[in-house]
């Protein structure tokens, strides 16, 4: 099976107007998304997708941002599609990160950083299944597959 990642769209940018502009990226860049909704995460979920941070000072914060508003939530698949995403991303810390990336182009702050985006494939797979089930996933083929890669 090909590589797939998560990358989720935070509720910064989404109230922001920027669910358009974040997908085209995805998408001008040649992946495929397989999987995508807007919703709001509940208590329960936000533990799971940031277990490895609860016990960080900043995850009460991190937290109530998280579940402050709707989130859309991407599953992307391809060769490489967790690395390329994170580059597509920019670092963490949006100051630090480099224009023309996601947050280099949006984001100002640490908290609200526009987006997440899975570090590994096994991260992104454990990611992935808490937030969506198998049968979420869409099998296609792109018409434009075989001039992308
Ligand atoms: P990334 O999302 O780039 O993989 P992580 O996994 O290190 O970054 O951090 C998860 C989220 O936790 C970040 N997106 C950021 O919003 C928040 N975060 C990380 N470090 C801090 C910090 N020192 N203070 C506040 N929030 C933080």
């Amino acid at each position: 099976m090909a590589e797939r990642t998560l990358l989720v769209i935070k509720p910064d940018a989404v109230q922001r107007g920027l669910i358009g502009n974040i997908i085209s990226r995805i998408e001008r860049k040649g992946l495929k998304i397989i999987a995508l909704k807007i919703m709001m995460l509940t208590d329960d979920e936000v533990d799971k997708l940031y277990d490895i941070h609860m016990d960080k000072v900043f995850y009460p914060l991190l937290n109530s941002f998280i579940i402050s508003g709707p989130l859309v939530a991407i599953a992307i698949q391809g060769k490489n599609s967790v690395k390329i995403v994170r580059k597509l991303a920019g670092v963490t810390n949006s100051p630090e990160a480099e224009p023309g990336t996601i947050r280099g182009d949006f984001g100002v702050d640490l908290t609200k950083n526009i987006i997440h985006s899975s570090d590994k494939p096994e991260r992104a797979e454990y990611e992935l299944s808490v937030l969506f089930k198998e049968e979420d996933y869409v099998s296609y083929s792109l018409i434009n597959e075989s001039w992308v890669e």
